[in-house]
């Protein structure tokens, strides 16, 4: 468990904590029954990221903007659970963070083919920001971009790679970030993406 000198306090970084190998096949059978898709933004351009959902709530983005909804749009569904292995991931991150009980309900899944990142934002659509966000990285590796409070400048680089997981939350919980875009590679189980699995207390 590591405090990254490059971020801020109530950021922490927990290296290799697991592995894309160890979630594959989760992985797969929620996109299995909720399909990776670009979703709209409100400007009306496709997001360069493909997600999909699992958890009571899923994050969606269309031309009528940002909402948390317990139906997926693309297919008249409720999204899938999240794995149990998953959960107890999660869990067991937010524990070491020094979160004691998190129980979250929604897990966005965000997929970056190589060349893709996202931009600068805050994740502020949540109803209660005294709970943490989780953060899986899987396949690919990537830099992470961190400014904290104040949106200004190129921000400062964090390195991730598979397996590692980023738990946020208190002073840190609105901070702003960014992905930066995927260098080429192939990664042997995820091949030419990274994967993150991001868990909210989204309700
Ligand atoms: C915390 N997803 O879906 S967490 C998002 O890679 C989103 O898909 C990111 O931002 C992704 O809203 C992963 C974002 C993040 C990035 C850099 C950080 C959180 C950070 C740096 C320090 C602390
Ligand atoms: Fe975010």
């Amino acid at each position: 468990l590591l405090q990254p000198e490059a971020v801020q306090p109530e950021v922490w970084l927990l290296p290799q904590f697991t592995s894309a190998a160890a979630l594959w096949a989760d992985l797969c059978a929620v996109a299995a029954v909720a399909p990776f898709r670009h979703m709209m933004t409100r400007m009306g351009h496709p997001v360069a990221a493909a997600m999909t959902n699992c958890g009571a709530l899923g994050w969606t983005s269309s031309a009528r903007g940002y909402a948390y909804r317990t139906v997926d749009p693309e297919t008249g569904r409720p999204w899938p659970p999240i794995p149990a292995a998953w959960l107890a991931l999660a869990r067991e991150a937010a524990a070491l963070a020094g979160y004691a009980d998190y129980v979250p309900d929604a897990c966005l899944v965000n997929r970056y083919a190589v060349g893709v990142g996202m931009g600068r934002h805050n994740d502020d659509s949540e109803q209660d920001f005294s709970q943490p966000i989780v953060s899986v990285l899987l396949g690919l590796p990537t830099r992470f971009a961190w400014w904290g409070d104040r949106p200004e400048g190129r921000g400062r680089d964090l390195p991730v790679q598979d397996g590692d997981v980023l738990v946020w939350g208190r002073s840190a919980r609105l901070g702003f970030h960014a992905v930066r875009p995927v260098p080429p590679g192939r990664h042997p189980v995820c091949g030419e993406f990274r994967f993150n699995l991001t868990f909210r207390k989204a309700g």
